[in-house]
């Protein structure tokens, strides 16, 4: 069935060609496989979401290419510095987002966008996870269930712009085993963050309340002794049918919940954990 959708936008030179991949590999979108023949050339770039969308009536702003962004501002900052042409420059919506029409080349109009948080008042993490690395520990039992929680997670991570190069899968045979798998990846300091899957169903283990206090434990206390935030996506059932509600049913996918707190606890510890002080200067 129908796997990506592709826009295609043709321009007019090879200099708009060459502008264009600039001014999208500076907003940090991912590349995709370019190509070249003897009489065309295609640059793509990778949404980490995409929709299409129809619409009755006028949308406004009026552009054919809407993108959401999660900074507006710093989406602003590079247009402007990179001296593309702002055409519209940022306003409220009457949609609950801010917005702005770029024309980076001529004829081509983008509207770059950003939904409105609700009101602040405490800290909280972004929901941007570019640039973060993430590691996904899955347990192969009950893998008709883990195998749902993972792509729960990869959803997760990429629909909020994390690049597939920065996410780790690893493998182990059971839940029982993720605790010291995530504390060896937690050691390496090569993730921000660990997020761990699994299911446990009552009815189908031996020791069921041994096993999952064990795991729970184990994870919290290597989150804890690592520092490195860890999330927990690791399903506690009565029987499967619980199991199948929690992994992409009925209760949603508790992978993509996983994945979407790894996202958050990232941001927030980059936000309120300890900055490290520089070693004084050698004279
Ligand atoms: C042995 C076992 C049993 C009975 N049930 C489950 C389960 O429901 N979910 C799960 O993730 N793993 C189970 N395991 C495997 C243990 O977690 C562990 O992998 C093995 O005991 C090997 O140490």
């Amino acid at each position: 069935m129908i796997k990506a959708i592709t826009t295609i936008r043709k321009v007019a030179s090879a200099k708009d060609f060459s502008s264009l991949r600039e001014l999208f590999s500076a907003l940090g979108f991912e590349h995709g496989n370019g190509w070249k023949d003897s009489i065309s050339e295609g640059a793509p770039f990778l949404a980490p979401l995409g929709n299409l969308e129809f619409v009755l009536g006028q949308p406004a702003p009026h552009t054919d290419i809407y993108i959401e962004v999660s900074d507006l501002d710093s989406v602003r900052d590079i247009i402007a510095k990179k001296k593309f042409k702002i055409s519209v420059d940022v306003f409220d919506t009457d949609w609950k987002s801010r917005a702005l029409v770029a024309e980076p080349v001529k004829g081509l109009k983008i509207a770059f966008f950003q939904m409105n948080r609700p009101a602040a008042g405490a800290t909280e993490g972004d929901m941007n996870a570019r640039g973060m690395k993430f590691a996904i520990v899955v347990a192969r039992w009950n893998s008709f269930i883990t195998e749902r929680l993972l792509q729960g997670s990869l959803d997760g991570l990429r629909r909020n712009g994390c690049r597939a190069d920065d996410i780790t899968v690893i493998r182990v045979p059971g839940s029982f085993e993720i605790p010291s798998q995530a504390r060896t990846l937690a050691e390496t300091g090569k993730h921000d963050a660990i997020i761990t899957l699994g299911c446990l169903i009552r009815g189908e283990t031996t020791h069921y309340e041994h096993i999952s206090t064990e795991v729970t434990r184990g994870i919290g206390q290597s989150a804890q002794e690592t520092g490195v935030p860890h999330t927990y996506g690791v399903l506690t059932c009565e029987n499967l049918e619980q199991a199948l509600d929690r992994a992409g049913l009925k209760a949603g996918n508790k992978g993509y919940e996983a994945a979407i707190s790894a996202i958050e606890m990232v941001s927030l510890k980059r936000k309120t954990g300890a900055v490290k002080k520089r070693s004084p200067k050698r004279r």
